[in-house]
């Protein structure tokens, strides 16, 4: 079966090495892991190709190291040359994680292929007409936020009057019941929001620090886990 009809992207950690807050990111990563995350995206806008590499190699390893490699998701974010030449390492990697601005979905589909995972995110002030319009065949999930504002993306839902937007709960189970494809909402997502959050409709949460800046990752991580299953039980792929 195709990763594309299979993947889960109900607990997802966004995470590189200006989030670590000093520690090897492979830790992080092997914390979420072993804590039940079910999407992995190495993100950075400072590494360069060579870590990026290294790091999703790390990442790659330690999944498969927990026996999950057929379920959980390595994605990288924005770096298409990075997962090409990742893979041309023989790395396992899943897919890409693109905004608006970054390569387009079907540049990123030509190279990546038909089974790869390919997420997009959407311009807040956008969102309600952007999920209408456009063509997702090509796209495998939404990204959507933020919930909160959030220090670790301070640009994230900035509007043209330099107003960061937020979306409340209604507005995120609306866009839940508009999309034809899993959403998954992160930006300021914490533990505290998980219930009403999946109570929305949507497929799954992204966090950075929740589990990043967390003293201990891995409790942090598996509370999330925890309390996701709990409000969302029984989660079907869309
Ligand atoms: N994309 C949209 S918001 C965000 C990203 C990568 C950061 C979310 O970080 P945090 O720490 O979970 O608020
Ligand atoms: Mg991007």
């Amino acid at each position: 079966m195709s990763i594309r009809n299979n993947f889960d992207i109900s607990a997802y950690l966004v995470v590189g090495p200006e989030n670590s807050t000093g520690r090897p990111v492979v830790t992080i990563i092997k914390d979420a892991v072993e804590a039940g995350f079910t999407c992995i995206q190495i993100r950075s806008k400072i590494a360069s190709a060579y870590e990026m590499i290294q790091l999703t190699h790390q990442a790659a390893d330690v999944i498969a190291q927990a026996g999950k490699s057929d379920k959980v998701t390595l994605l990288v974010d924005d770096r298409l040359d990075v997962i090409l030449a990742a893979r041309k390492e023989g790395i396992k990697v899943d897919g890409i994680h693109v905004g608006q601005s970054d390569i387009p979905v079907n540049v990123c589909r030509e190279y990546l292929g038909e089974d790869s995972i390919i997420g997009l995110s959407a311009r807040t002030n956008e969102l309600f007409e952007y999920i209408r319009t456009v063509d997702f065949s090509q796209v495998d999930y939404f990204g959507a936020g933020p919930l909160h504002k959030t220090q670790t993306k301070p640009d994230c839902g900035l509007d043209l009057d330099g107003k960061v937007v937020t979306r409340s709960f209604a507005d995120i189970s609306k866009l839940s019941k508009l999309s034809p494809i899993p959403i998954v909402v992160g930006g300021g997502v914490k533990l505290a929001d998980i219930p009403e959050l999946a109570q929305t409709g949507v497929d799954g949460f992204f966090v950075v620090s929740a589990v990043s800046d967390a003293n201990d990752p891995k409790s942090a991580a598996t509370e999330l886990v925890k309390a996701w299953k709990l409000y969302k039980p029984n989660q079907s792929a869309k």
